[in-house]
């Protein structure tokens, strides 16, 4: 396969060089991309036939596709040489704009679980849209998040239009044509595929109006039509954007499913085994229309009786919640969902008659209904359909079954199961971080590159001088993120300081605000002269916060300001920076993760599902400053509470504490008063709304941050002092590495094909 690559890539480079040199980094992408197809052509076909796993998502967030090939097929370390050699930076291969389809975690996840399947042989295939638009590209302005459209769609040579397989679908107002896009997801041994569905018009339709010279109505049209999958979760605080959401859930669930049912019938089996072939996992409440919608094709286009489509529906679907938050669960009222999908409508009165006939008698039958108060709750509707319903951590999978689905779970016990997050460590290790990568292979060879969990062995590889050696890794891995932030964003920052860091969706239960204000008291105590020997810190932040949520949106201007504030003085310059890095992303991700000290993990005990980024700074050598709280708790429990920084009041505690007032903290304690009270025109600039957040008002400071304000200062305080000696930080950081082993997406997706897809 190597040799296959080199001479193909060899050959194009060539081509390159004697070409016309308009756009170099265009060429180089191309040239790898024919390379990787003259591998991809080699391996074994797709079989038609074979049974196989589908995973419906709204999101994927996979990153450069080359980039994530080249890891899957263990060809990075060539290219880059066969670049370098030929005097091209293989930094081009990161420069075109990744396909950001996807907000966060979920879609991230997505692309992990795709990426090891093809890793470990299970027949898994995607299904998401083609967002025009993916998320917005994000700047800072006036110390604030600005937003601009992300243009991606330029150049993606490794995907695939596939104009012949497109397929109608039928909505209460116009037919739409879904076209596929498909991307190759390479292993060893394996291709799957990532389908992505464009929607446009269906012409004829359109030309008439054309004709008959109502361009007004033709192209209004085709701009409807064309919308659908034109951005990533359209703002649904309107009624258009409420119906737009649908329609996309539905476009790309009925699409899916047709193209699904489409193979199948080539086969030639009756469809009464069409279970055997396919399951499908619906990646949150997003894809399940689909449900409803293949109800509805079995018994209209397949002649089966409800109860038998029912069945078959039940083998097929399963279901990952992943968020407690209710806001995120999905609902519909009853008259919109009518009014878009008519003939979807039904099936889930059907439903919602079969649930109320089968659990007659069942206390609480009211909370277990599809549709209450004529709203319609697709979360309930997943759960009594399918066989399997997983959460994605062990503290997430426990709180699902005694909350949102407790009543389920009383009775379908057996449904229920926890499958644990994982990540591609193709990608979030032997690509990010080579350093780290030759000092494991080094010592344990290069198997764990295939089989993650024998990278823990590298434990015990802790003499002086192998932790020496680690440090001088992850100071390398900083100076060349310092490098990076100055040249492409004109940030600096001393890579002596110790780096924490915080890369995650800007949202209050995840705390940023939490690390803030604890920098803000850092500062107040330095000022005051009463913070000794502490470790010069850089706080670095990166994260997004949805156009419309203004809390978030504060929570960037905080972050910015206080960043200012300790610029002006320079006292406080030499002890602490603060950083905000702009547009996080998959690319920008892979160049912070590997240069992290501390991986900061506030989210309020029971809020944070899961968790992703925690398992990718543990494997790349950052200790844990975290509650115990979503995968967080694995992490300690593999690495040791003696190797990371644990504080903050755990699940039990905030059930039991009752009547939470923030106001008494706020009056029994100097410390978190002073704090505060620079939010109100303070040297920092007004941030009174936070302020009012944190302290009146029903919700007053509902994630706790004042609450767990004092143990996280302690926690910080604990691990500054530890920093200062690096060989005990580095023994540490080796704990965490050896013991982030648990953590690879090769298992996670073992574990949903063995607990429940079985193909
Ligand atoms: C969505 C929304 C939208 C409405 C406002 C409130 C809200 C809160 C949370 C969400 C998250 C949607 C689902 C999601 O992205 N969950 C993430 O999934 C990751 C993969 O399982 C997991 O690691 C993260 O903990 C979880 O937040």
């Amino acid at each position: 396969m190597e040799d296959i690559f080199k001479k193909s890539l060899e050959a194009n480079l060539e081509k390159l060089a004697a070409g016309p040199n308009k756009n170099v980094e265009k060429g180089i992408n191309r040239a790898v991309s024919a390379a990787l197809l003259d591998v991809i052509c080699r391996l074994p076909t797709r079989k038609p036939a074979t049974p196989r796993a589908a995973y419906f998502s709204a999101e994927f967030l996979p990153g450069s596709f080359v980039m994530g090939s080249l890891a899957n097929l263990n060809l990075w370390d060539i290219c880059k040489q066969i670049l370098t050699q030929k005097g091209y930076s293989a930094e081009c291969l990161c420069r075109p704009r990744d396909p950001a389809l996807g907000n966060g975690g979920l879609g991230r996840l997505a692309a992990c679980l795709m990426d090891s399947a093809a890793a470990t042989d299970i027949s898994l295939d995607g299904y998401g849209i083609r967002y025009r638009y993916g998320i917005f590209r994000q700047g800072i302005k006036d110390f604030s998040q600005t937003e601009t459209p992300d243009i991606w769609q330029e150049d993606c040579p490794l995907e695939k239009e596939r104009r012949d397989q497109a397929v109608v679908v039928h909505f209460s107002d116009e037919d739409v044509l879904a076209v596929p896009f498909d991307v190759p997801i390479v292993g060893k041994n394996k291709i799957n595929r990532l389908r992505l569905w464009s929607a446009e018009a269906i012409t004829p339709i359109d030309f008439q109006a054309f004709c008959d010279g109502d361009f007004c109505s033709a192209f209004k049209q085709m701009n409807n039509a064309e919308a659908i999958s034109g951005f990533l979760y359209p703002p649904d605080n309107t009624e258009a954007g409420k119906i737009l959401r649908l329609k996309q859930q539905y476009f790309f669930s009925a699409a899916s499913l047709k193209s699904i049912l489409r193979d199948f019938e080539k086969i030639g089996k009756p469809i009464n085994l069409l279970s055997d072939y396919i399951k499908i996992q619906l990646n949150d409440t997003h894809p399940t229309v689909a449900i409803p919608e293949l109800l509805r094709l079995l018994c209209e286009e397949y002649g089966r009786d409800f109860e038998t489509a029912f069945k078959i529906c039940g083998e097929i679907f399963s279901y990952t919640n992943h968020t407690v938050m209710a806001e995120a669960l999905e609902c519909w009222e009853e008259g919109l969902f009518c009014k878009v999908l008519p003939k979807v409508y039904p099936y889930i009165v059907m439903l919602n008659n079969h649930l109320r006939q089968r659990l007659v008698g069942t206390e609480a039958l009211n909370q277990l209904l599809i549709i209450k108060n004529s709203v319609i709750h697709m979360a309930n509707m997943a759960v009594y359909v399918s066989h399997k319903i997983n959460g994605v951590a062990k503290i997430h999978s426990e709180i699902i079954k005694e909350s949102i689905f407790k009543n389920f779970y009383g009775i379908y016990p057996e449904r229920f199961l926890n499958i644990t997050n994982g990540i591609a460590h193709r990608r979030w290790l032997c690509l990010a971080n080579k350093g780290l990568c030759e000092f494991a292979d080094n010592r344990i060879g290069t198997e764990w590159r295939e089989n993650l969990p024998l990278l823990e062995q590298l434990e015990k590889f802790n003499s002086t001088a192998d932790l020496d050696e680690l440090a001088k890794i992850k100071s390398d891995n900083k100076k060349s993120l310092v490098r990076y932030l100055k040249s492409d964003f004109g940030l600096s920052v001393d890579p002596d300081y110790m780096f924490s860091v915080q890369i995650k969706r800007i949202h209050e239960y995840k705390r940023q605000l939490l690390n803030i204000l604890s920098v803000l008291g850092l500062y107040i105590d330095l000022k005051n002269g009463e913070l000794k020997d502490f470790y010069p810190t850089a706080f670095i932040f990166a994260g997004k916060a949805a156009p419309s949520y203004y809390n978030a949106k504060q929570i960037i201007r905080l972050i910015n300001a206080v960043s200012a504030l300790i610029e002006r003085d320079e006292a406080a310059r030499k002890y602490f920076k603060v950083l905000f890095i702009p547009d996080y992303n998959v690319k920008n991700a892979m160049k912070i993760i590997p240069a992290a000290d501390l991986s900061e993990q506030l989210s309020t005990a029971g809020t944070e599902a899961s968790g992703t980024g925690n398992m990718k700074l543990s494997l790349n050598g950052a200790p844990t400053i975290g509650t115990l709280d979503g995968a967080n708790i694995e992490i300690v429990d593999y690495a040791g509470q003696e190797n990371n920084y644990i504080f903050g009041a755990k699940k039990e505690q905030l059930q039991k504490l009752e009547a939470y007032d923030p106001m008494d903290i706020y009056y029994s304690s100097d410390r978190i008063s002073r704090v505060l009270d620079l939010l109100k025109q303070g040297p920092a600039g007004d941030f009174t709304h936070l302020f009012n957040s944190l302290l009146f008002g029903e919700n007053a400071d509902r994630y706790k941050v004042l609450l767990d304000y004092p143990s996280y200062q302690n926690a910080r305080l604990e691990a500054n002092e530890d920093y200062k000696n690096s060989r005990v930080y580095s023994q540490k950081a080796l704990k965490n590495i050896a013991a982030a082993s648990h953590f690879s997406a090769d298992q996670t997706v073992k574990n949903y094909n063995r607990k429940i897809w079985n193909v």
